[in-house]
């Protein structure tokens, strides 16, 4: 089983979005492990998108991030951070799939609804930085169903 972070952005939960975001993670199978309603401070954000540090975007990226809360998530499930990617769709809202998040609820490149750790290492980072190492663990009793 693989672990991932994924973040519902301000504008997410400024629409009103969390609860129709959520359910495309939940429906997929993902399992949540942890989830948290954050006012993200700017010393978050700048950790969390230190790879983006000098890009023309990054600091309307850092305005965006921290211009309302977020909700944060550990996902977890075969192939996590894959799987909730694909959900998400692509970076930009305009060339996203439809049945994707970002496809579904946006049309712009900085206002894609939802932030999802891109590869092992990253997605390892993030849970560190947002939730720290540890977590109850719990069981779902539907996993038999949903996981071979
Ligand atoms: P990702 O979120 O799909 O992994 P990244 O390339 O890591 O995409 O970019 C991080 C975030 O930065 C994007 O989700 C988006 O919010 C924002 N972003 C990326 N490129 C642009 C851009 O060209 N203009 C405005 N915002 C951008
Ligand atoms: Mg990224």
């Amino acid at each position: 089983m693989e672990r991932t972070f994924v973040m519902i952005k301000p504008d997410g939960v400024q629409r009103g979005l969390i609860g129709q975001i959520i359910t495309r993670f939940e429906r997929r199978g993902l399992k949540i492990i942890d989830m948290k309603f954050v006012h993200v401070s700017r010393e978050l954000a700048e950790k969390h998108y230190a790879v983006h540090k000098g890009r023309p975007f990054y600091d309307g990226l850092i305005e965006y991030i921290t211009s309302g809360p977020v909700v944060a998530m550990v996902l977890e499930g075969s192939n996590a951070i894959t799987v909730a990617r694909s959900t998400m769709g692509a970076t930009n809202p305009a060339d996203a799939a439809p049945g994707t998040i970002r496809a579904d609820f946006g049309i712009e490149i900085g206002r894609n609804l939802v932030h999802g750790s891109d590869g092992p290492e990253t997605a390892a980072f993030e849970i560190g930085l947002w939730f720290g190492d540890d977590r109850p663990a719990w069981t779902r009793d539907v996993d038999r169903w949903i996981f071979e």
